[in-house]
């Protein structure tokens, strides 16, 4: 009886372990394969632009950046046009640039220790790399 129960609680550990090492990137590691990789990120990048355009203009002003969760500097960053609007590409190049932060090693894919060495813990992961 006591074996059963230590067998039951084994595997409950080994389950919590494997979940613990394979994180899902917050639903970005679209492929599964425990890397991110930029094509993830850049594939995402324009249905998360269109989620976040609620006039549906093409571009995301002030408001709708603020209201994903962006800061005005952040804002500021990345409408390098400083025409007050945040268009689809540069959105994409702002995420492409953050991708290169988070790639500390430089070798194209952001592993399990890059994504967990980021400075501040954020519940939706999609700030991480879009705002
Ligand atoms: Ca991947
Ligand atoms: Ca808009
Ligand atoms: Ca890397």
């Amino acid at each position: 009886m006591k074996i059963r129960i230590l067998v039951v609680m084994t595997v409950f550990l080994l389950v919590g372990a494997a979940f613990a090492a394979a994180p899902d990137f917050g639903g970005l590691d679209r492929d599964g394969n425990g890397y991110l990789d930029p094509s993830e990120i850049d594939g995402a990048a324009p249905e998360i632009f269109k989620n976040h355009d609620r006039n549906g203009d093409g571009s995301l002003d002030r408001s709708e950046f603020e209201t994903a969760g962006g800061s005005p500097a952040r804002f500021d960053q990345i409408d390098a046009d400083k025409n007050g609007r945040i268009d689809l590409n540069e959105f994409r190049e702002a995420a492409r640039r953050r991708f290169e932060q988070y790639d500390a090693n430089r070798d194209g894919r952001i592993d399990v220790q890059e994504w967990n060495r980021r400075q501040t813990p954020i519940a939706n992961p999609l700030i991480l790399f879009y705002f």
